[in-house]
């Protein structure tokens, strides 16, 4: 394939480029775009994040409006809910819906009906990245009107959810941080009470588009429905998490997200005439403990730490590599995390023929075809990548580019790709997938008042 390669840019750039944008202006919903119109027909949170990066390059005040409407419906404790509803949609669009979630009934909800859990805070990060790409009057402004929200986002997870007391933000449940079948949960998960029968109670919406095989067990969603009943019986309050909930963990990804958002803030902050050292003070302060409670020195690689049993858990996954996206990070575990990078576990070169997978490939459980137990997704290459270049290593980041855009030139905007074949899975017109495919293409990052951003074909 030639899409963005050594060769250059040529006709398969100008397709993907078309590609992507239609994909996107298919997902588009009238203040969002849906991840996908069949899968996930309602907005989600780090979709919205990633997505809006991707309409910077193109339609510039729809990635605003994709921001915002999200940060409509943040909590009054300052959570950012992972779905806002679309009230448009009928009941059974999706599985669990906003009668499941209940929102209307918890304190602090908004006038929306969203869940009451939350996903990696990528947005700071992303709108940061959004306004470099188009900066203009309209976009500082609402930056200005966002900057708020995203302080209020950022303060919720460092204090309602520092359940380990540690400086670090414990996730609820699986799906808050994002990669929801993952090895890495296999353990904490087994330790939550649920019967599958349970099951037989509900109708799951994801196998009715996807093939079983790909998707978490019906196992596995007995237990999600479980954490979410007794998370959303208590209100979703956070207070006394550590006595009564059952899964607490602090993933890597999760707080490198944090901690990028701080520095992304800082970067902020005298664009809307605040301070950015309490930005940098606090990003400081995470990679601190991410290190500090997160880094394996056996093995040489960042961990979830399961907060029930105290213990880092076994599985080495894509979530270790994520703290690469944090600038400060020490050269030590910079050095390891890239060699983690580079084993035959995830197989980062200069050349390589397909992107990071979501597990160890070497592992006996890698699953090449269930969701986030062995494929390929783009948001998590994508962040690699940029730590890869934030550490100085653009001979890898390079690598990983073209290994990502020959995915998508081969297979379109799937959700997920397998890791071997570059078969594309899951959902076929995936918005985070256009989007970040986008943001590859486009040269780095355009003048003040460029405008566009298609690359030269
Ligand atoms: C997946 O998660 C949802 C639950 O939130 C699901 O499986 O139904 C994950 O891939 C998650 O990371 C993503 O944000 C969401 C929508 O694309 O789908």
């Amino acid at each position: 394939m030639s899409a963005g390669g050594a060769e250059g840019p040529g006709a398969d750039t100008e397709r993907l480029w078309r590609l992507a944008v239609a994909t996107l202006d298919g997902n588009w919903e009238h203040d969002h775009t849906v991840p996908s119109r069949t899968l996930y027909p309602h907005q989600w949170s780090w979709d919205s994040a990633f997505i809006a990066v991707g309409l910077a390059h193109v339609r510039p005040d729809r990635a605003w409006r994709e921001l915002e409407s999200l940060f409509r419906a943040q909590w009054a404790d300052g959570r950012v809910p992972h779905i806002v509803f679309n009230p448009r949609l009928p009941v059974g669009a999706y599985f669990p819906g906003p009668e499941f979630w209940a929102s209307d009934r918890a304190d602090g909800a908004p006038a929306a009906a969203t869940s009451g859990l939350v996903q990696p805070p990528v947005h700071a990060l992303t709108a940061w990245l959004a306004y470099r790409r188009a900066p203009s009057d309209a976009a500082r402004a609402a930056l200005a009107r966002l900057y708020p929200r995203l302080v209020a986002q950022q303060r919720y997870l460092a204090t309602r959810r520092d359940v380990g007391g540690g400086g670090l933000a414990c996730v609820v449940h699986p799906w808050e941080s994002g990669l929801d079948n993952s090895p890495a949960w296999d353990g904490p998960m087994a330790a939550v009470p649920a019967d599958v029968a349970v099951m037989r109670a509900y109708r799951r919406h994801d196998t009715r588009h996807a093939p079983a095989a790909h998707r978490p067990t019906d196992l596995d969603y007995a237990r999600y429905v479980a954490i979410v009943a007794g998370y959303r019986d208590g209100g979703y309050r956070d207070d006394d998490l550590g006595r009564r909930h059952p899964f607490l963990v602090e993933c890597p990804l999760f707080n490198a997200a944090a901690g990028a958002a701080e520095h992304a803030l800082a970067r902020i902050a005298p664009l809307v005439g605040a301070d950015p050292g309490p930005h940098r003070e606090r990003a400081a302060g995470i990679t601190e403990a991410l290190v500090r409670r997160l880094y394996d020195p056996r093995t040489g690689t960042f961990r979830p730490r399961d907060l029930r049993t105290g213990r880092l858990v076994p599985a080495r996954t894509v979530l270790g590599l994520a703290p690469l996206i944090l600038p400060d990070l020490p050269a030590p575990q910079v050095a390891a995390v890239v060699t983690e990078a580079c084993s035959a576990r995830f197989g980062v070169a200069r050349q390589m023929d397909r992107p990071l997978p979501s597990y160890d490939r070497t592992a006996p459980d890698f699953e090449p075809l269930r969701y986030w137990r062995g494929p390929s997704w783009m948001n998590i290459n994508w962040l690699v990548r940029r730590g890869l270049l934030a550490h100085g290593r653009a001979d890898l980041a390079d690598g990983l580019r073209r290994s990502m855009l020959g995915l998508v030139a081969g297979a379109g905007c799937h959700e997920y790709f397998h890791p071997d074949t570059g078969a594309g899975l899951g959902s076929p017109a995936f918005g985070w997938t256009a989007a970040l495919v986008l943001d590859l293409l486009a040269r780095e990052p355009a003048p003040a008042g460029a405008a566009g951003g298609r690359p030269a074909v």
